[in-house]
């Protein structure tokens, strides 16, 4: 196995005997064939000339199946192995719409058992691109579609959809096997992939809203209460919905961990008397945080760390793309709707939550609320009270080398503001802050694809300033990564002309020096130093 598409490779350049999310050799590879299965699809409909809007069926498993792939989503390998069955075959079944076509091998070659499957993946993974330029650009663009599909397969679980999404995943896919491409050509495609990036988070924003509401400024208790419960996880907000209507009058209370905190800032999840708050902190910190929850947790999308223990791996349900061999996955119904009642009365049974902290924290500064209270925040700015917004977008991680941001917001100077969005706000979203005229001094916009609304925020400001350039404006920002949605995060925010964006905690492995060089050079990327010389940096001293 080779794979390097996460913040966490191992020595920095990739994880070749086991990963270090707990990705075995098996399930890794049948991931990389299952791309590769998805990449001679798209190459059929390109060269093919088909009309994505009669493609519904592929365009949903095309979306689901990349999403599987994302670092921590998927580590069951016979749910691997039925996709790309199912792929294989649908894709067989196109592949006479492309008649007279000169083919890939990714369009036409056969596989059906699980060890035929591992033989061929064993000749197709990322280091069979040899030019590591090549190479680092191939993958820079397929891991930004991995976190686009994340989006677009919320935003269809809403009933929301944009087939122009579908049509460019298959353009930048087919491009992956093309080695007639140049540098350059890639480059373009790596900025496009952002443009639609902005799309997908854009659907999955307006399904969100359309059916949620406005995310509102809202408290969020951490503590807990005495009654059985469920812990769901993850970023599909279907699921909650549908377990806080199956749990309603149960008795069972529901919590949300990591990335599903900002669930409670939508006014439609408020009416339920037991959707009491949320449990613990970002994914990695899950497996002593789920032995004190007691109750089941289900898994809606990534962030899974393997179970350490066998009491553990019973108590976790998933759902979506998500999965784990021997835990039970719940598949939605043709219309949709899952059946979460093994769930809830396995949670009866169990004991209640132990408490591991007491108060609340705030939330809620999507781009409406932001908008409403604009004036107040122009007023801040226009007197100096406040200097300057950091957007600390991203994702969290177990390397120690994070506590850089908890550092970071700590020692940033008083009269700043951080805007953040997605788990990597647990470095910094419980240490008191304190305000600015009222404005909170950490402004949570949601989760990781709500960066689309500090993206809103940026623009707004723009607006008002009356300026031209989004770089002009008193906007810094640090970002953290780790998987591949904040890839299409940081990809978008290219696309919208951010310059200067720093990225942490480390540069990603698959950015080959020429292919930093580029980033560096054309956008300003840089990575972290010490907090004292970086705040420093940014505060412009
Ligand atoms: Fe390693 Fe990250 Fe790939 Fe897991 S997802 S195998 S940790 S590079
Ligand atoms: Fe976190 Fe996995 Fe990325 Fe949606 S839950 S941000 S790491």
């Amino acid at each position: 196995m080779f794979c390097f598409q996460c913040q966490e490779a191992a020595k920095g350049t990739g994880c070749e005997v086991k990963g270090v999310c707990g990705k075995n050799e098996e399930v890794a590879k049948l991931q990389d064939l299952l791309v590769y299965t998805l990449k001679g699809i798209s190459e059929i409909i390109s060269k093919g000339g088909l009309d994505v809007k009669d493609l519904a069926e592929v365009n949903h498993e095309v979306i689901k199946c990349l999403f599987m792939t994302i670092t921590n989503a998927n580590f069951d390998d016979e749910a691997f192995v039925k996709e790309i069955n199912k792929m294989i075959e649908l894709r067989n079944g196109l592949r006479g719409k492309a008649a007279g076509a000169d083919l890939h091998d990714a369009a036409t070659f056969e596989a059906s058992s699980k060890e035929a499957m591992l033989e061929k993946a064993a000749g197709i993974g990322v280091l069979a691109t040899a030019n590591e330029d090549v190479r680092s650009l191939r993958e820079l663009i397929i891991y930004g579609l991995k976190g686009l599909a994340a989006y677009t397969h919320h935003a269809l679980n809403i009933g929301k959809e944009n087939v122009d999404i579908y049509a460019f995943v298959y353009k930048a896919l087919a491009a992956t096997l093309n080695d007639s491409l140049s540098a350059d050509e890639l480059v373009a495609l790596t900025l496009e992939t952002g443009k639609f990036g902005v799309a997908a988070m854009a659907l999955l924003d307006e399904a969100n809203t359309s059916k949620y509401g406005n995310p509102e400024i809202t408290e969020v208790n951490i503590g807990v209460r005495n009654n059985p419960a469920i812990l769901i996880s993850g970023h599909d907000l279907t699921d909650l919905e549908q377990l806080l209507e199956q749990t309603k009058g149960t008795g069972v209370d529901v919590y949300t961990h990591s990335e599903m905190l900002p669930a409670h800032y939508y006014p439609a999840f408020k009416k339920y008397d037991n959707f009491v708050g949320n449990y613990g902190n970002a994914w990695w910190k899950q497996l002593d945080e789920f032995a004190s929850f007691h109750g089941p947790i289900l898994f809606t999308t990534n962030c899974i760390v393997p179970p350490r223990s066998e009491e553990i791996r019973d108590r976790i349900f998933t759902s979506g793309a998500s999965g784990y061999p021997g835990c039970t996955h719940i598949e939605a119904d043709e219309h949709g709707r899952k059946n979460f009642a093994e769930i809830i009365e396995f949670a009866k049974t169990l004991p209640a939550p132990e408490e591991i902290e007491s108060g609340k924290i705030v939330g809620g500064f999507a781009h409406e609320q932001v908008f409403a209270l604009a004036d107040k925040v122009v007023d801040a700015v226009k007197s100096g009270a406040i200097k300057k917004f950091f957007v600390m977008a991203g994702c969290d991680g177990r390397m120690k080398s994070r506590e850089y941001y908890t550092e970071f917001a700590e020692k940033l100077p008083k009269d700043t503001v951080i805007l953040t969005a997605g788990c990597a706000k647990y470095r910094y979203n419980k240490l008191n802050l304190g305000d600015i005229g009222g404005i909170p001094r950490v402004l949570d916009a949601g989760q990781c694809n709500d960066s689309y609304s500090l993206a809103l925020i940026a623009l707004k400001l723009k607006e008002v300033f009356g300026l031209d350039d989004v770089n002009q404006l008193p906007i810094a920002y640090n970002i953290a990564w780790y998987e591949q949605k904040a890839v299409i995060v940081l990809l978008a925010l290219l696309y919208l002309g951010v310059k200067n964006i720093h990225l942490g905690p480390t540069l990603p492995a698959f950015l080959s020096p020429n292919v930093a060089k580029v980033l560096v050079e054309t956008f300003g990327i840089a990575g972290i130093g010490t907090v004292d010389d970086d705040i420093a940096l940014f505060m412009g001293k």
